[in-house]
């Protein structure tokens, strides 16, 4: 396939993953409009119909609840191929939506899509600006141990089974869970997805959410599972960097973002595993590390944080692989090439990993862009990869690795066509 076509092909998916003013993440295995991957797909459509970007923001958004929080799916039409559906989570916000949130990427993807057309983007970011704020703020309040962000649910992180929380998994004995059939496993090899293990304790934390009415308060005090987290905490500091770049072209006053940006740079510190040579998780209940070398601990550069230990693991990492960076360093005895967030290399955390790279004047971003550029081109736009040979896995035709490709690894903007 030639280049261009391949551009086309990925504004195809986009276009067909569109369901008027939300894209899912791709058909059967994900129908509904899910958060961060949102925020990427405002970035690929911002390629080409920016019009169209601000609209994905826009109804993410509009699933807002009266308490900031912005839910991780929203499930604008039932669809019996998605388990847990809307009934399972039983929550009331304006749409109906899951209970918990996702990492907070839109207003870090805001500011691209503004930056793509300031003219067309102060029009449409102005009244974005608060209902973000809002957010950022709920994570503040609600999210936080020690300046650094916790997760309450694997899948508030975006990264469901990552090895960072088997601790925390460990520790919940789903008891009472019930019978309930998954949908996932008939879309995709078993092989690449979740065990049954953990299926049955993101269950039991969905039904545990329900019974408290997802009350913040009541669930810090019951839930067993919060761990701090370096996607949360990485993606979040970014944010408020750019929402307060925003909000100053606003004429917004930011002094509280200001404030927020200097407690989660202090909560970045709480995440230094010395021992590990790497940013790490930490459970939040016993104190302890998860010991993972993730593709988060590399979003460091992507906010702000220049860590010098990080370069060395960042080479020692990519010596490992064909294609980084891998979600779980392959010298880790839980790698695993194709289950999903425990060894695959995933697009979308190359780009925001390779940006910050970059920022900091560090080669390893544009080689970064590169590899992941032919990963794309040679396999296709999957959701995750084996790092090994690059092979594809998961859910096929993937908004949000179309939507990089777009803005980001095509190499048409990189030799700087476009
Ligand atoms: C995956 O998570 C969902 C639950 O949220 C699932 O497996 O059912 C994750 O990769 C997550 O990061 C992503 O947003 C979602 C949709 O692509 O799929």
């Amino acid at each position: 396939m030639t280049l261009s076509e391949m551009d086309a092909q990925a504004q195809n998916i986009l276009r067909t993953n569109d369901k008027g003013n939300y894209t899912v993440p791709t058909a059967g295995l994900y129908p509904y409009q899910w958060n961060w991957d949102s925020a990427f797909a405002a970035l690929g459509f911002a390629q080409f119909d920016i019009d169209r970007a601000w609209t994905e923001l826009e109804t993410l958004l509009s699933g807002q609840w009266d308490n900031g929080m912005v839910p991780h799916i929203l499930f604008h039409s039932e669809d019996p191929g998605y388990f847990p559906g809307p009934d399972v989570w039983g929550c009331n916000g304006p749409i109906p939506s899951s209970g918990i949130s996702q990492p907070p990427i839109a207003a870090t993807m805001a500011k691209r899509v503004f930056d793509q057309n300031p003219e067309v983007g102060i029009q449409r970011f102005a009244p974005l600006f608060k209902p973000l704020l809002r957010w950022h703020q709920w994570f503040m309040d609600w999210r936080l141990d020690q300046g650094a962000v916790c997760i309450t649910h694997p899948w508030e992180a975006g990264r469901d089974n990552a090895p960072d929380w088997d601790g925390a998994m460990a520790g919940i004995d789903p008891i009472g869970v019930g019978e309930y059939t998954r949908r996932d496993t008939a879309h995709v090899d078993s092989a690449m997805r979740p065990t049954q293990y953990d299926y049955d304790r993101y269950v039991w934390l969905v039904q545990l959410g329900k019974r408290l009415q997802w009350d913040d308060s009541a669930l810090l005090a019951q839930n067993p599972f919060r761990v701090a987290d370096p996607t949360m905490t990485f993606t979040l500091l970014r944010a408020q960097r750019d929402l307060a770049a925003l909000g100053d072209i606003l004429g917004e006053d930011v002094s509280a973002i200001r404030d927020a940006i200097a407690e989660l740079e202090a909560g970045v510190d709480t995440l230094w595993n010395s021992a590990l040579g790497a940013f790490d998780s930490r459970n939040t209940k016993t104190g302890e590390w998860s010991g993972s070398i993730s593709n988060a601990s590399f979003l460091c550069w992507y906010a702000g944080i220049d860590q010098p230990d990080m370069h060395n693991t960042l080479t020692d990492v990519l010596n490992e692989v064909q294609y980084g960076v891998p979600s779980l360093d392959p010298r880790s005895p839980k790698f695993d090439g194709k289950r999903y967030w425990r060894g695959p290399v995933w697009g979308i955390m190359n780009m925001l990993i390779a940006t910050g790279m970059t920022e900091h004047g560090m080669s390893e971003g544009d080689a970064l862009r590169r590899s992941t550029a032919k990963l794309i081109s040679d396999h296709g736009f999957s959701e995750y990869f084996d790092p090994r040979d690059g092979s594809p896995a998961g859910g096929q035709s993937f908004t949000w690795t179309a939507a990089i490709w777009l803005s980001w690894a095509t190499p048409s903007l990189i030799a700087g066509a476009n």
